[in-house]
């Protein structure tokens, strides 16, 4: 009997953080520090489209702590965060028509939230993404990977 229940539960959980680590809409969260709450996302190909809900829980204008969400190949993330540094601020700190930026949201401040969608047609499975905030100097310690799954 005991070895049922704990099936059940094993199974309820594995079902539980396979929605968790593969959904199609992420919550992540950003407040006057250099971190991202979460620094991995798995997608699945058959999202179609993903969605990225970015809240800013700080209190510091965007001036000086905003925050935004940019998707790039793993290897593109310093020239990217290099170029949306010259882009400045009105550009949400990402190049213009820059093929490399996946998907991007606005910058941020606190009090602030945004999302951002993007399709998962031009994702590649087994591919290296990451995504990262561009503001100026945050790029190094606010990233993650992005994995693609089938
Ligand atoms: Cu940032």
């Amino acid at each position: 009997m005991k070895l049922i229940f704990s099936s059940a539960l094993l199974f309820f959980l594995s079902v539980f953080s396979s929605l968790t680590y593969a959904a199609c809409s992420f919550d992540i969260e950003v407040g006057d520090y250099l971190r991202f709450s979460s620094t991995a996302m798995s997608v699945e190909k058959s999202c179609g489209s993903v969605t990225v809900n970015l809240k800013h829980s700080g209190q510091l204008p965007e001036k000086i702590m905003g925050h935004n969400w940019v998707l790039s190949e793993s290897a593109d993330v310093q020239p990217v965060a290099t170029a949306g540094m010259s882009a400045g601020l009105a550009a949400e700190y990402v190049p213009q028509g820059d093929a490399r930026v996946i998907a991007f949201s606005e910058v941020i401040g606190g009090g602030q939230s945004t999302s951002v969608s993007f399709s998962t047609d031009g994702l590649t499975i087994g591919e290296g993404y990451t995504f990262f905030c561009s503001f100026p100097g945050h790029s190094y310690s606010m990233r993650g990977l992005l994995t693609v799954k089938a």
